[in-house]
């Protein structure tokens, strides 16, 4: 979210298999994205992509991609088509993207090119039930900037107001001509890497910390010491509530899509 309101609607996102909070931030209403979610023909893919592969393009969303870091490779393109038009690419991938070929392929290239791109790593110190420390090598993930002379900074991820500080300064940087950044964003998985992970291996000490910090309790709080209301915030909230039951329900009564129906599994703009 933090990122998201750093860019114009037309600038470029691409987002991981937990891609429902990159939609929404970026643009795609609720519900279009739920109905995508249960596979339904009301969907924004026609309920052809599911939850993990959301596609918006219409909202600036070139993808969310089940591939561990394939949203990188694909800003990366986007972002050469985004230099012609002034706007900006952006590629968000978690801790376990960082050693993989591409991820470095892609941030040279990016420099080399000086493209108008940003990389914003989700570094939640884990890849499914792997540390992050025991397969990152230095575990400096922002400090890989270096060898490509790309600024690069460690940001505090449940921190909406550090994450759009630090995104709207590589953003205008991009959009300047001053090329591609990398952005650390340190957070945490609340639960298990997916509904079935009762997630034993995290020490509950670990847990307790990052859960004291969760993004919307320390939203609230920094809301309320500047002044907006508790009665304001519990109204946006039951707003909020209602719009996404209502998706929920939306999306229940509509139709699965004809699988006899070729057209349905083309995208047309
Ligand atoms: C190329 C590739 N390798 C392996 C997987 C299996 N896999 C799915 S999620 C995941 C963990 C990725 O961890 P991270 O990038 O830190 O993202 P997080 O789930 O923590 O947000 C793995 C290994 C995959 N989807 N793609
Ligand atoms: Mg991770």
């Amino acid at each position: 979210m933090g990122t998201c309101l750093a860019l114009r609607p037309d600038d470029y996102v691409a987002g991981t298999y937990r891609g429902h909070g990159h939609a929404l931030a970026k643009g795609t209403p609720p519900e279009p994205l739920v109905a995508e979610m249960l596979g339904r023909a009301t969907g924004v893919c026609g309920g052809r992509a599911g939850s993990m592969n959301v596609v918006d393009v219409e909202h600036g969303l070139i993808g969310c991609y089940g591939i561990v870091g394939g949203s990188i490779a694909a800003t990366v393109g986007a972002a050469m088509s985004a230099k012609r038009q002034g706007g900006v690419a952006v590629a968000f991938f978690g801790d376990g993207a960082v050693n993989q070929a591409y991820f470095h392929e892609c941030l040279n290239m990016a420099k080399v090119l000086l493209l108008p791109a940003v990389f914003v790593c989700e570094n939640n110190f884990y890849g499914e039930f792997t540390p992050m420390s025991s397969v990152t090598a230095g575990g400096d993930i922002a400090g890989r900037a270096r060898a490509y002379d790309m600024p690069s900074a460690v940001l505090d991820g449940n921190d909406l107001w550090a994450v759009y500080e630090g995104a709207s300064e590589a953003v205008e940087r991009a959009r300047n001509g001053g090329g591609p950044t990398l952005l650390e964003c340190q957070t945490y998985r609340h639960y298990g890497h997916s509904k079935s992970d009762p997630a034993p291996y995290r020490p509950k000490e670990e847990v307790e910390r990052w859960l004291a910090r969760d993004p919307l309790k320390l939203a609230r709080a920094r809301l309320l010491e500047e002044g907006v209301t508790e009665e304001r915030i519990e109204q946006t909230e039951a707003e909020v509530g209602a719009l996404i039951e209502h998706a929920v329900a939306a999306a229940l009564a509509a139709p699965y899509p004809d699988p006899d129906q070729v057209a349905a599994t083309e995208y047309r703009r």
